[in-house]
This record gives structure tokens, C-alpha cells and sequence, in this order.
């Protein structure tokens, strides 16, 4: 292969010869008849993929041709076109590109070989005149450089009349085929390359072809071996097809850095063994989010110089949005302000499924600090935690980044007055897809809202009803705005409620479709009732099949298109009047979905939560690994059994390296990571001077289905767990994304929450919390602590959160104070030791603005989670 190479790259000295027309009888390059195919599905029998086209109708596979109509009057032949990306090209190779086509009534086309994105150089181009006869066009030609991943492009635009072009046969034969792709995967003994707590399961995978069981050593920086044992033989993995042994050291949990785990000859990379691995993670992941902002200048001084970014899309030229954008041609008459928001992903697209449920993620995140006794408090997500702009405003920064997203998810509902007023936008982006890299600032394309749809208007429903609840202690006005917000679209819903999506919409921005709204109905129904309490809610999420339906699905609890789960998840954590028993079933189809994961997760040599079948190795698919997890750690948060944390923990495990390519797909996380995702705004890949994406960052993962051109063609018959290219070209398997990340902040939120993930106590108090009468606007409620353990409590501070807008206004015998919706109630001086058996007795006075006032359902005593009686 190097050879070959070598002597290609002699030719390209001698050669740049660049073929632009036809000259009958010049003799081109030379192309031997069996040089290598370098297209895809260029005869369309597989359909019209990974055949791309802008600026024509949809592409059609007619008779075994691809075809597709083209307007007249385009300025331009490059207005229109229909392409191929990710054509490999060798420098000084040769190459014969051919094509059948037709066009009816009859135009000139070009086809060119460029860079796919600005400046576009063109390696190669020819003019055609198609007729409405198919005619079979051929050129050979010598490439003038090197590009490992270029576009072919046929030119459609330009003819004064409107055409239908058909292509079939498209060949670009030459160069070399492409070899074998093998991935760098390592020392064969795999490992979480962050590290494992001290009190918590330490798994690792060990490749290799010995049947029998293997010794294994752990080894502290210095080489001591600190702790031995046998590996388990597993036999062949499904997901990875390898050979695999495991290796459980769960029983060390001596702190230190730099340990490495040896066997069969191997060392893995080294990891720590720490109770503070995750607090990093937490803050890293939730910064991704500033770093995505849309709308405001990012300050490098904040996250790093090399982030640092004008405004994008305020409609400074070149940009031209987003702050008066028009509908796509015939979906509106109006025009709105959507500026704001974070991008998507590694496009500048803004779309409300996905910003919905990345923004209920974060939300969660923080709704957890409220329920959860390992979050109880929430300093570690309060004001100062994050470096955002808003740092210091007395208002926790999670929510404050939420925020950000928030108010432009607003501003996507159609105003009062409109026809769907109350609905929202499905999306904004580009009109045409643009290329890589592409700083937000300089991007030129129109930008355009699309049709309205339920689900998207639902998002917002579930949304800005968690809004309501969560701002209220915060920003009274800001909550209120949103419950409207969240009434208006939840009514309008109803009113529209099969307007969906489409999957053909996909030009400029990605579809985001999804046909099956039921779910979304039952989230903001759930959503609307937790902060309402208003019976109507109730009553449609009880009719709703899903309240009783299975919702966990195996491959993945939740994501952008199924959110039944989130309400499942919400009715068990957030405090709600639902009965007792029906509390109780709701909680149990948690844990019984836990259970389920975690049997997953033993079937599994790598120890994930995913079934190890190539239908589960989807795009975006580490979301759906992390998504499972966030159902064990909330199994974990209901219950306190340590076997949903581990499953949690494990996880992490795999995403931070146990995997069989030995790759964590944290940016800036373990020995070897992702960082070369697909983003036009951390594009390092493409252009030095541009960063990488964040630390932080999660990579979408292996995708089995290979849904881009450049890993279709390097990956082509891969494993599932090896389906995965960390190259800026990869979108369907390296791209980051808000839904992404946001899975990831909740987890390493809970995971930085567990410290050492020492054994769980049991409870030694146990707290009645009965409100014996309410009012409109107040309530008065009687607290009993009983210390069930066996010392006496010398001092002591109860702790619960409000579920929404309670504030307390007097109390007694106890001192009671408030942050946020925090509530911490302290002893006085007479009544600090509560003896074993023995009782306090306190009560308080507490105002509402009318929502409901459940009573919480975790209350710690000096840190501690009470039993309730
Ligand atoms: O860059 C786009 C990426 O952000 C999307 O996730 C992906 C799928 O919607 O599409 C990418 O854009 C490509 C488009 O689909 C086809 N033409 C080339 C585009 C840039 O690589
Ligand atoms: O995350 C989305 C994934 O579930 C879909 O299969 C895929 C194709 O429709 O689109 C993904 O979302 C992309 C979106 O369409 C455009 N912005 C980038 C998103 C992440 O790749």
C-alpha cells in the first residue's frame, strides 16, 4: 500500500492536469478496467442513500434511476444539485468518473469533484447537455490533490425552464481501494481510564483468546501489586464479536492515582481511585452549554480564549437571523424573534423536541437536588458552580444555563392572533446545508421556521410547566410567563393534536420527526399536573394507555421522539398527590425497569445497559446507554440500594473507556478520547486554529447503521460496539449534541453526588410531615422527629425542598430559613438532643401563590434521609 502511494504522489508532481471540457481524441489519464469503485450506491439499488440534494424536489428511485425535479430560473448552475460527500481522492491518481443522464425538456448540468464546503476548490469538473434520452457521459482525469473525504456534485441549476433530471450508473473508478480500516484499540485489559470510587463495583474487560481463567494484578503508580485475583472467562462478546474475560476488584478501595490493571500480558491505561472523579465531569458537561449558546458573544475569559466567539445569528451580515425570520414559503405569514437558544449540535439548527428535552434534562438535574438524598441540598449546582455569564445572580446556574434555552423555546410558540396561535414552531435552521467548518457568525444561509407541530408544541407544554415550579422561588414573573406559556400550548395541542413533523424536511437542518405524539401528550399532561395540580391534567394522564404501559424500552428509556418515560420518572421522584398505592406502582415500574437494565448490564462483557444486538447501536446511541442509567440512578434515588448505583457507575464505566475500541467518549476524559466530533464550530480537524469541541463533550457513539457516507465507506461490516470513527466526518457517530450532553450532565451529576459510593446507612430517624390545614394562599403544617437509632442526637437540622412557589413565613420551636424552594430547620437551644426513642415536635406557617403543596418526599436530618411515618 505505502509504495503505491509513494508513486502516485510522484505522479502528482508531474501532473495537475485538471479536465474541464470535452476534446474528442486528447489522450486523459489511463484508468485500468478492475481500478477500485470509489462511489456508493451509484447504481440506486439500495435506494437514493447516501445520495444528497439541495435546492431540487425530493429524490425519487424511478425505474432504477435516481431522479428529481429542478425549478427554473435559478441564478446559478450550483443552486441546485444532487451529490455524493466523502469521495476519497489521491493526489497524482487517475480516474474515470462516468454517468448515465437524462433531462426533460433538456439542460446543461456539471459535475464537479470540490472540498464540499467554502472555498470549494475543484478538483475536477465536466459540462454536460442532457437531453431527454439518457446518454452515457465519460472523462478521465488526474487528481490534483489530496482529500480524503470530497464531494461529487452534479450542477443542476441554472436553466430557464424547470427540468426532471435522472442520473443512473454514476461511477467514479480509480485511485486505491480503500484498505482495511483498523482501529488503534490499545492494551488489551480495559478499563474506566477516569477511574472508579472507593466504596464502588471496579469492573474491567480483558481481551483474549485463552478459554481458561486468567491472573490478574492491580498496580499502584509505583508497580506494587496491591490486590490479585482470576479473571472470569465470558466467552464471545455479542456487541464487540471478541473473546472476552472479565475482572471485578470491587473489593480494593484504597484512594490513589495512577493504578493499572495487568493481565494476560497486558496493562491497561492507568485510573485513579477517587471520591471526587466525577465533580470535575459535572461542571465540564454542563459547560458544553454555554459553549453552545446561540445569540450572545461567548466569553473565552469564561470557558478558554480559544472559545471565544462573536454573537452568531443576531443578524449581523453576514448572518441573516434570527431576529425577524420568515416561514418557509407557504407555512406563515408572520415573522418572529427566535433569537437565542443553544445550536443542536454540530449544526447551527435550533429545534424544539430536542431543546426540550435537553432542557428537561438540566432541569431534572436540578429537580433532583430537591428529592434525592444524595443531591439534598444543591450546592453543587448553585449559584457560582458554573462559569456562566449569569454566575452570581442568586439564582442556581443549571437553571440559568436552562434559561438561556427557555426564553428562546418561548419565542418559538406562535403568537395570539396567528392561525395555530398557541402551537410551536417545530424548528429553525439554514435553508441549505452548509459546510465545515462554519464559525455561527459567518454563516450566510436564510434562516427559515418550520411548520408548526404537536409534538414540538407539547416539548413546550412539559417544559415550561417544569419552568413554572422550578423558577418560582427564583423569578416569580418568569415562572408565571412560562405556566401561561405551558396552558396556552398544551390547550393548543389539543386543538391540533396530528400535526406532525416531516420526515422529508430535512434540507438545511435535520427532521426531527415523530408520528407518534401519545408519549409527548402524557409527558406534559404529567408535567402540568406536578405544577398545577389542577384536576384536568390528572384526568388526561390517567386516560392516557402509557400511565399504565410498559414505557423502558430496552434500548433506551427515553430520548428526543419517546419521552413517556420522563413522565413515569417524574410522577415517582417529584412530590404529587397521587394515592398512595398508585405512588407506590409508579415507583415500582421504576425499579422493575431497573431491573431489567441491570440484567442487561450482567449479560454484558462490557457491563453496559444496552442489549448487545446491532438494533441497539443507534445514532446518538451513547444518549440512549446513559438514558438507562439515569433509570437506575433514580431506582437507586427511591430505594437506596447500592446494586441500581453500581449499575449506574457502570455506566460510566463504558462510556469512559470499557469498551472494546479502549476509547472514552468524553472529550478531555481518560487516556484516549473523542475530540474529534463532528461540529462546524469546533472544528480543530479541519482548520488548527479552530479548538476542538470542549472537554465535556460526548461523542454520539457507535452506530451500527453507518447512516454517514465516511463511516459507511471506513466502517463498512463492523461490529456493532466498533462502528464508531472519531473523524470531524463522522456525523452519524461523533457528533455532539445538547440531548447528548445534557444525559451526560444529569448522570455525572448523580455519579459526582455518590463521593466514595460508600454502604448505605440505614435510616435512624424517621419524620411525620402532616399540613393540617391550608387556605388559599397558605398552609399550616406540623413536623414530628423521631431518632430511631440507637445514639442520641446532640444538635440537629432538617432539611426538605418545595416542590414550587411555598414559602415559609413562621414558625415554632424550631428556627426555620429558606433558599430557593431549600427549606433547613434548626433546633433551638432547649430542644438540640432528641435521646434514642425519643421525639421533637415543630411547626410552621407557610404562604403559596395557588399551586399545589404536597408534602416532600425526602426530608434529611443533618444530612441523613428519614424514614416517613
Ligand atoms: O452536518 C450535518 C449534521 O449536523 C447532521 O447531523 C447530518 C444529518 O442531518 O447532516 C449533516 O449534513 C450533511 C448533509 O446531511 C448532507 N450533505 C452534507 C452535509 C454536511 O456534511
Ligand atoms: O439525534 C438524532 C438521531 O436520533 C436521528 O437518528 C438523526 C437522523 O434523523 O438525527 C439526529 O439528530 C441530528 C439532527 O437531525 C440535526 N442536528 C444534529 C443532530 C445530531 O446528529
Amino acid at each position: 500500500m505505502i509504495p503505491h502511494r509513494r508513486r502516485l504522489a510522484a505522479l502528482a508532481a508531474a501532473t495537475t492536469l485538471v479536465l474541464t471540457g470535452a476534446t474528442a481524441g486528447v489522450a486523459y489519464a489511463e484508468v485500468p478496467p478492475d481500478a477500485p469503485e470509489q462511489l456508493r450506491n451509484g447504481d440506486f439499488s439500495a435506494g437514493t442513500s447516501p445520495w444528497f440534494s439541495y435546492g431540487t424536489g425530493d429524490l425519487t428511485v424511478v425505474d432504477g434511476r435516481l431522479c428529481t425535479t429542478v425549478p427554473g430560473g435559478l441564478a446559478n448552475p450550483w443552486d441546485a444539485g444532487i451529490g455524493q460527500d466523502a469521495v476519497p481522492l489521491i493526489a497524482g491518481a487517475d480516474y474515470e468518473l462516468s454517468f448515465d443522464v437524462s433531462a426533460t425538456p433538456g439542460a446543461a448540468l456539471k459535475a464537479v469533484l470540490q472540498l464540499g464546503s467554502a472555498p470549494y476548490t475543484t478538483y475536477a469538473s465536466l459540462d454536460a447537455t442532457a437531453t431527454g434520452t439518457a446518454q452515457h457521459v465519460a472523462r478521465t482525469f488526474t487528481a490534483p490533490a489530496d482529500n480524503p473525504s470530497a464531494q461529487l456534485v452534479f450542477q443542476v441549476g441554472g436553466s430557464p425552464a424547470a427540468q426532471t433530471f435522472c442520473l443512473d450508473n454514476v461511477s467514479l473508478r480509480g485511485g486505491e481501494a480503500a484498505p482495511p480500516y483498523e482501529p488503534d484499540t490499545g492494551p488489551r485489559v480495559r478499563v474506566n481510564q477516569v477511574g472508579y470510587l472507593p466504596g464502588g463495583p471496579k469492573n474491567a474487560t480483558v481481551v483474549t483468546d485463552d478459554t481458561d481463567p486468567l491472573p490478574w494484578q492491580l498496580r499502584s503508580a509505583a508497580g506494587a501489586v496491591v490486590a490479585s485475583g482470576e479473571t472470569t472467562p465470558r466467552g464471545v462478546d455479542a456487541a464487540s464479536q471478541q473473546r472476552v474475560h472479565t475482572v471485578d476488584f470491587s473489593s480494593f478501595h484504597t484512594p490513589g492515582t495512577g493504578y493499572t490493571l495487568v493481565a494476560d500480558g497486558e496493562a491497561s491505561h492507568p485510573f485513579d481511585i477517587s471520591g471526587t472523579l466525577y465533580d470535575r465531569l459535572r461542571v465540564d458537561s454542563l459547560q458544553f452549554f454555554y459553549a453552545q449558546r446561540s445569540g450572545t458573544p461567548i466569553d473565552g475569559g469564561l470557558i478558554g480564549a480559544g472559545y471565544a466567539r462573536p454573537a452568531g445569528h443576531l443578524g449581523v451580515a453576514p448572518n441573516q437571523g434570527d431576529t425577524d425570520v420568515p416561514c418557509q414559503p407557504g407555512v406563515c405569514d408572520h415573522r418572529l424573534d427566535v433569537r437565542g437558544g443553544w445550536y443542536d449540535a454540530g449544526d447551527h439548527g435550533k429545534y424544539v423536541v430536542n431543546g426540550g428535552i435537553a432542557t428537561y434534562q438540566l432541569l431534572s438535574a436540578f429537580e433532583r437536588t430537591k428529592t434525592a438524598e444524595t443531591a439534598a441540598g444543591g450546592g453543587a449546582l448553585g449559584d457560582g458552580t458554573l462559569r456562566v455569564p449569569e454566575r452570581g445572580n442568586t439564582v442556581p446556574d443549571i437553571l440559568d444555563e436552562a434559561r438561556w434555552e427557555l426564553e428562546f423555546l418561548l419565542r418559538m410558540q406562535v403568537p395570539a392572533g396567528q392561525p395555530l396561535a398557541g402551537m410551536a414552531h417545530h424548528k429553525i435552521h439554514d435553508r441549505s446545508w452548509t459546510g465545515l467548518p462554519l464559525a455561527p457568525q459567518d454563516d450566510p444561509q436564510p434562516r427559515e421556521l418550520h411548520p408548526p407541530s404537536t409534538a414540538a408544541t407539547l416539548n413546550l407544554a412539559a417544559v415550561a410547566a417544569q419552568c413554572a415550579r422550578l423558577f418560582a422561588p427564583y423569578d416569580a414573573a418568569f415562572a408565571a410567563r412560562c405556566g401561561s406559556a405551558a396552558k396556552t400550548a398544551y390547550a393548543a395541542a389539543k386543538a391540533h393534536p396530528a400535526r406532525y413533523a416531516s420526515p422529508a424536511d430535512g434540507n438545511g437542518g435535520g427532521a426531527y420527526d415523530d408520528s407518534n405524539v401519545t408519549d409527548e401528550f402524557y409527558w406534559a399532561a404529567v408535567e402540568l399536573w406536578l405544577t398545577t395540580g389542577e384536576q384536568a391534567y390528572l384526568t388526561d394522564l390517567t386516560a392516557s394507555p402509557l400511565h399504565t404501559a410498559d414505557v423502558f424500552a430496552a434500548g433506551g428509556a427515553f430520548g428526543w421522539q419517546s419521552v413517556a418515560a420522563l413522565g413515569r420518572l417524574d410522577l415517582a421522584t417529584v412530590p404529587n398527590a397521587l394515592p398512595a398505592a398508585e405512588r407506590s406502582r409508579i415507583r415500582t415500574s421504576v425499579t422493575a425497569a431497573a431491573d431489567r437494565y441491570l440484567a442487561t448490564l450482567r449479560g454484558q462483557a462490557y457491563g453496559l445497559p444496552l442489549p448487545g444486538e446491532a438494533g441497539a447501536y443507534v445514532w446518538g446511541g451513547n444518549s440512549n446507554i446513559i438514558n438507562n442509567a439515569i433509570v437506575l440512578a433514580t431506582a437507586f434515588d427511591l430505594t437506596r440500594d447500592a446494586r441500581y448505583r453500581d449499575g449506574a457507575v457502570q455506566a460510566a464505566d463504558y462510556l469512559l473507556g470499557r469498551n472494546a475500541l479502549n476509547m472514552s467518549y468524553v472529550t478531555g476524559w481518560g487516556e484516549r478520547n473523542a475530540h474529534h466530533q463532528h461540529s462546524r464550530i469546533f472544528a480543530h480537524q479541519l482548520d488548527p486554529d479552530l479548538p476542538n469541541p470542549p472537554d465535556g463533550s460526548l461523542a454520539g457513539g457507535p452506530n451500527a447503521a453507518l447512516q454517514d457516507p465516511y463511516a459507511a465507506n471506513l466502517l463498512a461490516g463492523c461490529q456493532p460496539m466498533f462502528c464508531y470513527v472519531d473523524d470531524i466526518n463522522s456525523y452519524s457517530t461523533n457528533e455532539v449534541a445538547i440531548n447528548w450532553n445534557s444525559a451526560l450532565a444529569w448522570l455525572a451529576s448523580f455519579l459526582a453526588d455518590q463521593r466514595d459510593a460508600a454502604a448505605v446507612a440505614a435510616p435512624s430517624c424517621a419524620v411525620t410531615y402532616t399540613t393540617h390545614g391550608s387556605w388559599p394562599d397558605g398552609f399550616n403544617t406540623q413536623v414530628i422527629v423521631r431518632n430511631t437509632g440507637t445514639s442520641a442526637v446532640d444538635g440537629w437540622s432538617l432539611r426538605w425542598a418545595f416542590t414550587g412557589d411555598q414559602k415559609v413565613q413562621s414558625s415554632w420551636s424550631a428556627r426555620v430559613s429558606q433558599s430557593g424552594a431549600t427549606v433547613t430547620a434548626r433546633n433551638e437551644a432547649w430542644n438540640a438532643n432528641i435521646a434514642p426513642g425519643g421525639t421533637v415536635t415543630f411547626g410552621l406557617i407557610g404562604t403559596t401563590a395557588g399551586g399545589p403543596n404536597p408534602a416532600p418526599n425526602l426530608i434529611t436530618l443533618n444530612g441523613t434521609a428519614c424514614a416517613r411515618s
